[in-house]
């Protein structure tokens, strides 16, 4: 009965190196994971946030390679007293979008890095290297009052304007105790334009059939909502 099992347990063994051989030839010719390649020529001459009316500031690149800073001054709530944004790097390269709310007097109360861990973690692959950008993203800061209450709100963009882009969306509460409150963030791929009337469009690669996904911002509150009543 031995010799009988002998030639099974060869054959179990057999289809063991198969299996084995077979599952080192799939990790072989496995690709590692690779990012999509930077599109040739120049990138599109659009903002990564656009409105009829807005205020912003753009940096490009990584922040290893930013050599200076970027401020642009707004009164968001329209009380006589301006609130400042800046786009800087710190000590080891981190990215820091400073929101700083300022007393009558001049003097700085309140100062919020908006480059959250929510942002940071929402960022897609395509924009990403280990704790920072990619070298041809963009950073952009605007103001906007896209729900029409009085009160611009603050929009962080990150992007490529060609494959990959996060708009992330922050309201403005000066009296509480975190001023600026991130409510959440749109992807596409190139870039999110405010039209008026509380609706926000997110519009993927422009080249490809100018596909896109139409938002409403209201009560603090991001909804997607049907696209076919908005064909363009
Ligand atoms: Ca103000
Ligand atoms: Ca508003």
């Amino acid at each position: 009965m031995k010799h009988k099992k002998r030639p099974a347990r060869n054959t179990s063994c057999i289809l063991l190196a198969m299996a084995f051989a077979l599952s080192l030839t799939s990790c072989a010719n496995e690709e590692p994971q690779q990012k999509a390649p930077v599109p040739d020529g120049e990138p599109p001459a659009f903002d990564l946030f656009s409105a009829e009316d807005y205020e912003y500031t753009v940096m490009y690149g990584s922040p290893d390679t930013w050599d200076d800073e970027k401020n642009l001054t707004v009164n968001l709530d329209n009380d006589g007293i301006s609130e400042e944004f800046i786009i800087t790097k710190g000590k080891k390269n981190e990215i820091i979008l400073n929101a700083v709310v300022r007393n009558a007097e001049g003097k700085t109360i309140d100062s919020y890095n908006l480059w959250t861990t929510e942002l940071d973690s929402l960022l897609p692959d395509e924009l990403r290297e280990p704790g920072s950008i990619i070298n041809y993203a963009y950073t952009q800061i605007s103001c906007c009052d896209i729900d029409e209450d009085g009160t611009k709100e603050v929009l962080v963009s990150v992007g490529d304007k060609r494959r990959a882009n996060l708009t992330a969306i922050y309201e403005y509460h000066k009296d509480d105790p975190v001023p600026f409150s991130f409510i959440g963030q749109l992807p596409c791929e190139s870039k999110v334009e405010y039209k008026g009337n509380q609706i926000l469009w997110a519009y993927d690669a422009l080249c490809c059939g100018n596909a896109y996904t139409v938002y409403r911002y209201d009560n603090e509150t991001i909804t997607e909502i049907e696209t076919e009543a908005y064909a363009q």
